[in-house]
């Protein structure tokens, strides 16, 4: 009689974890850039690739255009858990994974080849696995784009054409001190508040790489954009720990998989938008600076190396990133 109990146990466990693997579950995943974009389609990727891989039994909800918040409060709601994934630029990520501001520094890739080859890389590895210890998983690294400065006051040939502009930046200290070095009037902002801001002319412009200037139809509230490329931005695919630690080891694996491919969908449509979206902004309109003497500029946000780059603990690091270019 045992014998049979016990083999009835038996099955019946493994029918539990049966049914607890193919119990149907739910995940929202936020960006800041309307569903058309890069994002958008790297949240596209994340999703059809967790159907597959899950027989449909995981559904992600994407929630674009900051329907959950700017990307500083998105990085909290995965902390407590009130947001599940996110592709969020590194920007305001420095605030969180301190080791990722090395990231952020202006003119520190060379380009993009070189940004993919470190990050998919040990350095870009390693720092996906400082996440953990923050109550957040890094699941992969994609891609918004080398970031240009577009204002509505006048052409930005040099880094004196940015004395006294105010430029909204993102919420991160090396950005910031950049922009004060050359002479701005940096205004760190979340994305959520910046097209309004723009539009009723409390900024005068702002930085962002040209998929996000494409998506969001620049053009209808910028005149000017000048190709600085200051700033290389990555994208990372990044989970909530507590959502992290609710999977079974197989399902841990799909998100990875999942991440991978989001990862890839940012930069196909960056490298898209890189190669066709110069000739949209013209044809909308907008003024385009592309011969830039990125060394003047290089030399106006150098500062910003000085001040940060040992108060962070990223010195090394940064020499570890242009080293390995
Ligand atoms: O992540 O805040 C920014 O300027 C970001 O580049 C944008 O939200 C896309």
């Amino acid at each position: 009689m045992r014998m049979i109990n016990k083999t009835l146990t038996g099955v019946a466990v493994v029918l539990g974890m049966t049914a607890t693997t193919a119990v149907a579950q739910e995940f929202n995943l936020a960006f800041t850039p309307p569903l058309e974009s890069h994002y958008g389609d790297g949240g596209k990727a994340f999703a059809e690739t967790m159907a597959e891989l899950s027989g449909g039994a995981i559904t992600i909800n994407l929630k674009p255009a900051g329907a959950l918040g700017g990307e500083r409060d998105v990085i909290e709601g995965l902390q407590i858990g009130t947001v599940d994934l996110a592709i969020s630029s590194t920007g305001p990520i420095g605030n969180f994974v301190p080791d990722v501001y090395a990231l952020d520094f202006p003119f520190l890739f060379k380009g993009y080849d070189q940004a993919h080859a470190v990050l998919d890389g040990p350095i870009g590895q390693g720092l996906l696995d400082e996440f953990q210890a923050h109550d957040l998983v890094g699941l992969a690294w994609g891609e918004n784009g080398f970031r240009n400065v577009t204002n509505n006051t006048h052409p930005i040939n040099t880094p004196a054409d940015l004395a006294g502009l105010k430029l909204r930046t993102m919420e991160n200290k090396v950005h910031i001190a950049a922009f004060e070095a050359a002479g701005a009037a940096p205004t760190p902002m979340s994305w959520t508040e910046v097209l309004t801001s723009l539009a009723q002319g409390t900024i005068d412009g702002q930085e962002n790489p040209i998929p996000v200037l494409v998506a969001n139809n620049m053009w209808e509230i910028q005149k000017y954009v000048t190709l600085t490329q200051h700033v290389y931005s990555p994208a990372v695919v990044v989970m909530s720990k507590g959502r992290w630690d609710g999977l079974t080891e197989e399902q841990q694996g799909w998100f990875v998989e999942a991440g991978i491919a989001a990862a890839a969908g940012t930069r196909a449509t960056v490298a898209e938008n890189e190669a066709n979206g110069v000739a949209l902004l013209r044809e909308n309109g907008m003024d385009v600076v592309e011969n830039v003497d990125k060394e003047a500029f290089a030399a106006a946000v150098q500062p910003a190396y000085e001040q940060y780059a040992v108060e962070m603990g990223v010195a090394d690091l940064i020499k570890q990133i242009q080293d390995a270019q």
